[in-house]
């Protein structure tokens, strides 16, 4: 077999009716490759240990692999010692946060999204307008932790459309949503439909919160997923955004649809008359996990895959410039 399974596309044959579809674009989305990068430079720069305050993305590979290079993943900035250099992660923080790491006295370097920093931004100019904002999003993800940080007086959380019904506000017609940026596209707008009826006056966010790369891996997972009688998604079980494919696939079709972080999770008995699988994965996921999955497929009788491309993605994020800084520095010193 070639070292990469997806990269030759072969239509089944009379005698194989199986076949495997990759969806794209899947994988590594802008935030995550700058945020993963971030931790990899910080640690060429610095040296180890770094330290990084909860997962810098939610995937337990690629924190495994940079732990194994000097990162020290703590869950509280009490964890890090004064004076040491500490990364935020991905999924962005609470003004709080930033304010306990000037107390203490640590260097900070912020790896969150650009695009999570976009809804926190919108966050606070809801507020100054003396908006309610109703949050859409997960209890206990760090990303609604940090949004709602912004302006804790004036978010409420509602996770589902369930939770409409028993939304209060104090003036409905002071009232704006804003959401996570990986859950569902059509659940969010369930929830915002049911918000509306509740308050017509419901002010939208200026622009998507939901971004590009969920959006799109949502699609892509979306058009293979109806003739699919198997959709693997490549995922961590702490990443909304993997765990929300599994959730998509199922709702257009699949007949069936599993997360597993790699290849070694795959159940065999899955694969019993699957003979169409689909296989995609999160925006934290290394694609050579899937390329794992790929290889396990082949050698049990699965063709080389095809690759089912909804759109390309070209977007790159600049790294924080605290980072650059340093590193313009550290090259000056060399
Ligand atoms: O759980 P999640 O989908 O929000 O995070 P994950 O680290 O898996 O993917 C990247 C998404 C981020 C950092 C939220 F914007
Ligand atoms: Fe940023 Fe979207 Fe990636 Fe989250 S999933 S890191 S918001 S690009």
């Amino acid at each position: 077999m070639t070292s990469d399974p997806s990269s030759v596309a072969a239509a089944p044959t009379s005698e194989n009716s199986k076949q495997v579809v990759v969806a794209a674009p899947r994988g590594y989305c802008a935030g995550v490759d700058r945020a993963v990068i971030t931790v990899e430079k910080a640690l060429d720069a610095y040296g180890p240990p770094v330290y990084v305050r909860k997962q810098i993305v939610h995937n337990k590979h690629v924190v495994e692999n940079l732990a194994a290079r000097g990162a020290i993943f703590v869950e509280e900035l009490s964890e890090v010692p004064e004076g040491e250099t500490v990364v935020f992660s991905a999924h962005g923080v609470s003004p709080a946060v930033r304010h306990e790491a000037t107390d203490r006295q640590l260097k900070t370097i912020d790896a969150t999204c650009p695009l999570v920093t976009k809804v926190h931004h919108e966050a606070k100019r809801f507020a100054r307008d003396d908006l309610e904002i109703l949050l859409i999003g997960h209890a206990g993800h760090e990303e609604v932790e940090g949004t709602a940080g912004e302006a804790p007086d004036n978010i409420t959380l509602v996770q589902s459309p369930d939770e409409v019904a028993a939304v209060e506000v104090k003036d409905p017609s002071k009232v704006a949503w804003l959401s996570q940026t990986t859950l569902s596209v059509d659940e969010t707008m369930a929830t915002v439909n049911a918000l509306r009826e509740k308050f017509p006056q419901l002010m939208d966010p200026p622009s998507d919160d939901i971004c590009y790369a969920t959006q799109n891996r949502q699609s892509a997972v979306k058009q293979i997923a109806a003739h699919s009688d198997l959709v693997i998604v490549v995922g961590s079980a702490n990443s909304s955004n993997s765990v929300r494919l599994v959730e998509v696939a199922l709702d257009a079709g699949a007949k069936a649809s599993y997360r597993v972080d790699n290849a070694s999770e795959i159940d065999e008995a899955w694969l019993d008359g699957a003979d169409r699988i689909g296989i995609t994965s999160g925006a934290s996921v290394p694609d050579d996990l899937v390329q794992g999955v790929l290889e396990f497929l082949y050698e049990r009788g699965y063709p080389m895959a095809t690759e089912e491309t909804l759109t390309e993605e070209n977007l790159v994020f600049a790294l924080p410039p605290e980072l650059r800084k340093d590193i313009r520095k550290s090259a000056i010193n060399d």
